[in-house]
């Protein structure tokens, strides 16, 4: 039996495709999956397509690979990792390396970096992006661990990532829990992309009165513009299936009750707990969650009053402002994410390099985008950059869009369309394009019921007014 390079435990469809990924790029590698049937399945399916040894138990896969030894984990995530890493440890040595390339929760990356740690081992928090057809022929993979245990995987990894113009779409992320925190990004600003996707259809649907063969081709126009994207690539795709029971749209059938599945909830937490304005992403994970309130929403349909909409048919622009509110939009819901993910930074101390991750999920990935250029571009030029709006390029291109975004808002809002995604992103950018907003009266308020104080604008100190008292100001720092 030849030694394995690296090994695989857990041959559901992202560790099966990752597997003979690896072993298509000639690498020797070990399978393995708790259940041993599936790992005699995948054999018999794929044990053409490179030197696979199929191992029965952990112990026999440990002692199929060379040392110091390379373990990839792609089970389930949560718990099962952790049942996975403690049958592991006691089999290992110093310094063999557990890769965890699941959908794992970043702080419990970064628990099972310490703990491994505690027990000499060393563990990567890896994001892979791209679905089951990615991971076979080329995901966008956001590596996070040591950096030594990054060089001991390097060549692995960046030959089975997808490529763009020779550039493989996989850099060293950052330490302990980086690489799955920029996954989880990753996928809060997917479901931002796609909740902005369904309000345009929607908008175009029942404001614009297009059928659904008629969205489908303005998405594929849309596709060869400034929105070129995997994303509205594939919606162009779904609008113009056909259902072969109906003979209609396929889309027409399918129920309006998104899943979500937790990386884009987790993504909302945690903007909150660092404090990051991250409304395209909560609206959007907010939206699912409505989408689900079915029964309820049912009953409000034919309760709740207001304006039905459709009377936007005979604007001959709306469909070019839906374009152009869905572009500024995703520019906000992008700025946001990466200000998330410069703020997870600096609280977490990761050193990450925002350009670098734009650059390698122009490939692989579901966010797959010419537009990330752009944002490589912009990190490029300014590495400290507080946020993508402020970049020349950017500033313009919604400075140029806004008249037709907000355009869009008030038609949808006189009309009765929902679009959380598209007004809390132009609330966002007028709130942030304001140098002085609302917030002295909540601080006022705040003072008023909880004795919170305020700064004052016109001098240094922090003050209390005694409210309820005399009414008199006091300084309260000193
Ligand atoms: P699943 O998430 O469906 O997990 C199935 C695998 O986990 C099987 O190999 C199963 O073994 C194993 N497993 C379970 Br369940 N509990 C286990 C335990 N206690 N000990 C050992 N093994 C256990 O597989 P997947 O869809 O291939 O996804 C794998 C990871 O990749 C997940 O974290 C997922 O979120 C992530 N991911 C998935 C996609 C995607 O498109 N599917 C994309 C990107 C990332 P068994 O055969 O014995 O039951």
């Amino acid at each position: 039996m030849s030694e394995s390079v690296i090994g695989v435990t857990g041959l559901a469809v992202m560790g099966a495709n990752l597997a003979r990924n690896i072993a298509r790029r000639g690498v020797p590698i070990a399978v393995h999956n708790r259940t041993p049937a599936r790992t005699g399945e995948f054999i018999d399916a794929y044990g053409e397509e490179g030197a696979f040894t199929a191992a029965e138990s952990l112990e026999d896969l440990v002692d199929a690979l060379e040392k110091p030894r390379r373990i990839i984990v792609m089970v389930k995530a949560g718990q099962p990792v952790d049942e996975v890493i403690s049958e592991l440890t006691p089999l290992l040595d110093e310094g063999d390396i557990i890769i965890d390339a699941g959908n794992s929760h970043f702080p419990d990356t970064r628990r099972r970096t310490a703990e491994c740690a505690e027990r000499g081992l060393r563990f990567m928090g890896v994001g892979v992006s791209g679905g089951e057809e990615g991971a076979l022929l080329g995901p966008s993979i956001m590596p996070g661990g040591d950096a030594d245990a990054y060089a001991a995987v390097t060549e692995i990894l960046t030959s089975i990532a997808a490529q763009v113009d020779g550039t493989p779409c996989c850099v060293h992320v950052g330490p302990d829990g980086a690489g799955h925190y920029v996954k989880m990004v990753h996928n809060g600003i997917e479901y931002a992309d796609i909740q902005l996707i369904a309000e345009a259809y929607d908008l175009l649907t029942h404001v614009a009165g297009l059928d659904t063969a008629a969205i489908g081709k303005i998405f594929a126009e849309w596709n060869s513009g400034d929105l070129e994207s995997f994303l509205i690539e594939i919606t162009a795709t779904v609008l113009a299936k056909t259902d072969e029971t109906t003979g209609g749209p396929l889309v027409d059938v399918i129920a309006d009750q998104a899943e979500q599945k937790g990386t884009g909830r987790w993504t909302a937490i945690d903007a909150l707990d660092l404090g990051v304005p991250l409304t395209a992403i909560t609206e959007a994970v907010f939206a699912r969650t409505l989408s689900s309130l079915s029964d309820e929403r049912r009953a409000a349909a034919a309760t709740l009053g207001g304006p039905t909409p459709g009377g936007g048919a005979n604007r001959d622009d709306l469909v070019d402002d839906i374009r152009q509110a869905l572009y500024a939009s995703k520019v906000v819901a992008y700025a946001q994410g990466f200000a998330q993910m410069r703020a997870a930074s600096q609280a977490y101390g990761w050193d990450l390099d925002l350009g670098a991750m734009a650059t390698i999920w122009r490939g692989g990935c579901i966010i797959r985008a010419q537009f990330l250029n752009r944002i490589r571009d912009a990190y490029a030029e300014h590495p400290d950059l507080d946020n993508l709006l402020m970049v020349p390029y950017f500033t313009q291109a919604v400075a140029d869009a806004q008249d037709a975004w907000r355009r869009v808002v008030v038609t949808a809002t006189e009309q009765g369309v929902a679009v959380p995604a598209f007004s809390s992103s132009l609330s966002y950018y007028d709130g942030y394009r304001r140098e002085r907003g609302p917030a002295n009266l909540i601080q006022g308020l705040r003072d008023f019921f909880g004795a919170h104080t305020y700064l004052r604008t016109d001098t240094e100190g922090s003050f209390h007014t005694r409210w309820g008292q005399d009414g008199a100001e006091v300084r309260t720092d000193g």
